[in-house]
């Protein structure tokens, strides 16, 4: 108590030492905003939140333990996964939302990432949970949770978005926010088994090619793979951003199949069967392929194509501080490998400006960029244009329907516009 009312018995120092600091920053390398800051003290605002005293500064709040597992501030408390009502008829094989606005940085928080269930969230024991390894194998093998544990493990950070993200604007502009038209996608750090390692000790025969990944939930999910994915960089996994996989994300494991589509990345992983040629599952056939102009479908899709979005300014997070110095930020990825550059435009794609884009880079991870701007107040129409490593380059949404029509709901990966208008108000839009 005595700290805090030393600190602040002479509001009139603290005061203007408070301001020096501020000033001596201002005159460093943030000119832009020293001119936002000295028009707020012109415009009248109030300044009692800077010479007075403030509640928190005089009262000591919680000790420890007041919440022993930590929780967001109460002012957070807009910043939640959201569901689209229309869009399922039941919430138990549902979706909801990450709210990619609200975030920065690449790392997905373990309670905002979407979820995608087909029978619930199935409740587990670790002591209860077995995972099976049989089929062509020369010694089928039934892990505990202990078991897998044993094995060498490593730490990876991907991201996982569902084939379906983006599905809803096919046809047109339709869900406005960023959250609802990109954010069926997180990015976490995994550690797990490499599955190499639990197939190796199962010994798969020669003739091997495939596997049947199978969830313990009430949908049983189940998806092949080819062998030559599972021995790359699949990982077996439990921790999810270095605690426990969340129930809804598969506790207490889940496959991890890096730059796939989400589907694939089976939660509550329960049974992998090896064979020799695909099994054809309802998620591999009537879901998941994607039907042409021609009538013909593609099937095994498997890899998340080059992506990217702005999350700030978007319809959730408009333009609140006027015209003059501005910043955008957004996420890109891509399932080849590692984001090489990202192209920005505030004028609909007439003219390109490559984006500043953040030092973490990891392949088939988010990756974060931000453009600084000068706004004038007028219209405009936000873009950005991610390119990998491998040279794919994200299509704009024409180009996209005319390779592949405008039956798909999967795999849209076109060039999204947000329209920023005088107000600062946000929209999603498509130009042509
Ligand atoms: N067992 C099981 N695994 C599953 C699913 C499921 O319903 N059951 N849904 C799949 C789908 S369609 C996606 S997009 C991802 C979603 O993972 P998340 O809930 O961690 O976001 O899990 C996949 N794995
Ligand atoms: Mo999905």
């Amino acid at each position: 108590m005595s700290e805090f009312k030393r600190n602040t018995s002479d509001p009139d120092t603290s005061r203007r030492g408070f301001l020096r600091g501020g000033a001596l920053a201002v005159g460093g390398a943030v000119g832009g905003m020293a001119a936002a800051l000295s028009a707020r003290a012109m415009a009248g605002e109030p300044s009692e939140l800077i010479t007075q005293v403030q509640e928190w500064n005089q009262i000591p709040g919680d000790g420890v333990d007041a919440a022993p597992y930590g929780v967001p501030s109460e002012f957070e408390a807009d910043v939640v996964r959201r569901s689209v009502p229309w869009l399922t008829a039941d919430p138990i094989s549902s979706v909801n939302f990450t709210p990619l606005h609200a975030l920065d940085g690449i790392i997905t928080p373990n309670g905002l990432c979407f979820e995608r269930h087909h029978g619930g969230v199935a409740q587990i024991a670790p002591a209860d949970h077995r995972l099976m390894i049989h089929g062509l194998v020369d010694n089928p093998l039934v892990f505990t949770m202990e078991d897998l544990q044993r094995f060498p493990r490593e730490n990876r950070m991907y991201f996982l978005e569902c084939a379906a993200n983006s599905g809803m604007e096919w046809r047109g502009a339709q869900l406005n926010g960023c959250q609802f038209t990109h954010g069926m996608i997180h990015n976490v750090m995994y550690t797990g088994v490499p599955l190499k390692l639990l197939l190796q000790e199962a010994g798969v025969k020669p003739n091997a090619a495939w596997l049947l990944a199978e969830g313990a939930d009430a949908s049983a999910m189940t998806r092949s793979i080819p062998l030559e994915k599972a021995l790359d960089d699949c990982l077996v996994a439990f921790k999810m951003n270095g605690e426990a996989l969340r129930p809804e994300q598969g506790y207490p494991v889940r496959l991890v199949v890096p730059g796939w589509e989400g589907n694939m990345w089976i939660k509550w992983l329960r049974r992998i069967e090896i064979g020799d040629q695909p099994w054809h599952q309802r998620e591999e056939t009537s879901k998941y392929t994607d039907l042409l102009a021609n009538g013909q479908a593609r099937r095994f899709t498997w890899e998340m194509d080059v992506k990217s979005v702005i999350t700030n300014p978007s319809p959730q997070a408009p333009i609140a501080h006027g015209r003059g110095h501005a910043v955008l930020s957004g996420l890109a990825w891509s399932g080849h490998g590692r984001v090489k550059r990202v192209d920005v435009s505030i004028d609909g794609g007439r003219n390109w400006q490559t984006a500043q884009l953040d030092p973490m880079r990891m392949p088939k991870s988010l990756r974060r960029f931000y453009h600084a701007f000068e706004w004038d107040g007028t219209e405009l129409y936000l873009q950005s244009r991610a390119i990998d490593e491998f040279g794919h380059v994200q299509p704009t949404k024409t180009e996209l329907r005319s390779a592949r029509g405008e039956n798909s709901i999967y795999h849209n990966n076109g060039i999204q516009t947000w329209q920023v208008r005088g107000s600062g108000e946000v929209e999603n839009v498509e130009i042509s």
